[in-house]
C-alpha cells in the first residue's frame, strides 16, 4: 500500500507515534510518504521505501499568518497525484484533518477518491482542539475523516463528550518495540550520573505546564529526603527555567541533571530506577510506556489514558493529580529494598509488552485496507 503521513516533526508524542508507525509501515513493505514542513526528528531515511516531502510556506509581507494549511493541502494534492498514494493518514487533528479535507475535495474535482484516516492524540482534543476558536473546525474535520482512530479509550470518551460528533472512534493504542536489552551494555555510563547508592529518577517530556514539572521537582524532593537520590530532566520547554528556579529554592539543584532535548532517551532509561509522569491531562502517556518498555516502573497521576497504560501497584502506581504526598510514598515503597524494585522492573516490562508493535501495527492496516475498499 503507499500511504502518505501528515504529521508533526518535533520530539512530541504525535510526530514520534506517526514517525515509528512510518518506518515499521516501510519495513512492512508499505511505500511511506512523509508530508511535513521538516523531516521528522525519528526518521532516518535509509530504506527505500521511505519518502520525506518537505512542506514549503513561501513568507510573504502582506500576510500576519503564513498559511501552513494551504501548503500542506496543496502538496498534499501534488504527491498523491505524483505517487498515487492510496491512503492518507493524518496524525493531530490541527489542522492536519483541516487541510487533508481539503485535499480530498479538491482531488474529488480531479475523479480521485483518497481516503482519510485522522489519528487523535490528545491536546488536539483536550485542551487546543477543544478552544472556541477552534471547535467548529475541529468538529467538522472529525467527521469529515473517513476513519477516526484514537489513542486511548479515555480520549474516545472526551472526544464524545467534547465534539458533536457520531463519528465511530477505533481505539489504536500507542505501541513499542520491546528490545531485550544489557543495561552494562550501554555506552553512556549510569556512574557517570549518579553514585553506586543513590537510585535515579527521571522524567521526560516537552516542559509544558500540562505536565505539571513543579510535582516532579516537588516528588523528588520528597524521595531524596529519604535516600540518595538523584533526577534526570530531559526535554525543553516553557517550565523548565521554573524548575530550575525551584530545584534552587529547595537546594536540590546539584543532585537534578537537565539534559535538554535528547536522542539517547533509551540509554537514559537503562540506568533509571524510577519515571515521573505527574501531567495534568495525559491522553495515553507514550513517555511512560517508553520507560516502561526499558524495565522502569512508573509514578504518574491517574489522568486520562494513563490508568489504561500504568497498572496501579503492578507497573507502578497511580495517585490524584497534585497529590505529591502520595507520590512520595509511592515511590519509596518501590524503591524500599532491591527485591521490590526488581519485581517492579519485571512487572513493568511485562505490561509495556501488551503494547508491542507487532500487535499495534495490524490495526492500523486493517483501517487502511477497510478505507481503501471502502472508497
Ligand atoms: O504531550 C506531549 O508530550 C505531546 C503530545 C503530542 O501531541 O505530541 O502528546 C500526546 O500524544 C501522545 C502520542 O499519542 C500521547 O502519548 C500523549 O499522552 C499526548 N499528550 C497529552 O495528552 C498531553
Amino acid at each position: 500500500m503507499k500511504i502518505a503521513i501528515v504529521c508533526y516533526p518535533t520530539f512530541g508524542g504525535s510526530g514520534v507515534v506517526a514517525t515509528e508507525l512510518g518506518l515499521e509501515l516501510a519495513k512492512r513493505n508499505h511505500e511511506v510518504h512523509f508530508i511535513t514542513y521538516s523531516q521528522p526528528v525519528r526518521l532516518a531515511l535509509l530504506n527505500p521505501n521511505i519518502f520525506y516531502h518537505e512542506v514549503n510556506v513561501p513568507e510573504y509581507p502582506l500576510f500576519h499568518y503564513q498559511p501552513y494549511e494551504l501548503a500542506l493541502s496543496s502538496k498534499l494534492v501534488d504527491m498523491v497525484k505524483l505517487f498515487k498514494i492510496d491512503v492518507l493518514h493524518v496524525h493531530y487533528a490541527i489542522p492536519h484533518a483541516y487541510a487533508g479535507y481539503m485535499a480530498k475535495q479538491m482531488l474529488k474535482e480531479q475523479g480521485i477518491d483518497l481516503p482519510m484516516i485522522t489519528t487523535l492524540h490528545g491536546t488536539d482534543i483536550t485542551l487546543v482542539g477543544n478552544h472556541p476558536n477552534y471547535k467548529t473546525a475541529v468538529s467538522f474535520s472529525i467527521n469529515s475523516s473517513d476513519y477516526v482512530t484514537s489513542v486511548s479509550e479515555s480520549l474516545k470518551q472526551s472526544t464524545r463528550c467534547l465534539f458533536e460528533t457520531e463519528k465511530e472512534i477505533h481505539v489504536i493504542p500507542n505501541f513499542i518495540e520491546v528490545k531485550e536489552f544489557d543495561c552494562d551494555d550501554t555506552p553512556c555510563k549510569r556512574s557517570a550520573m549518579a553514585d553506586k547508592n543513590e537510585v535515579i529518577i527521571t522524567h521526560i517530556s516537552n516542559f509544558r505546564k500540562v505536565k505539571r514539572i513543579e510535582d516532579v521537582v516537588s516528588t523528588f524532593y520528597g524521595i531524596q529526603k529519604q535516600m540518595p537520590a538523584k533526577l534526570m530532566l530531559v526535554g525543553d520547554g516553557p517550565e523548565k527555567e521554573r524548575a530550575e528556579r525551584q530545584a534552587l529554592e529547595l537546594g536540590i539543584y546539584d543532585k537534578i541533571i537537565f539534559f535538554g532535548n535528547s536522542n539517547e532517551i533509551e540509554h537514559i532509561l537503562s540506568y533509571s530506577d524510577l519515571f515521573l509522569l505527574p501531567s495534568e491531562t495525559e491522553s495515553f502517556g507514550l513517555a511512560a510506556l517508553e520507560a516502561m518498555a526499558m524495565g522502569v516502573p512508573v509514578i504518574s497521576s491517574n489522568t486520562g489514558g494513563l490508568p489504561e497504560v500504568n497498572e496501579h501497584g503492578v507497573s507502578g502506581y497511580l495517585s490524584n493529580v497534585g497529590d505529591v504526598e502520595d507520590m512520595v510514598a509511592n515511590a519509596l515503597k518501590i524503591l524500599k529494598d532491591q527485591d521490590t524494585l526488581c519485581q517492579f522492573k519485571e512487572n513493568a516490562r511485562n505490561v509495556a509488552k501488551k503494547f508491542s508493535i507487532d500487535k499495534v501495527l495490524p490495526l492500523y492496516e486493517d483501517i487502511y485496507t477497510a478505507a481503501l475498499n471502502k472508497s
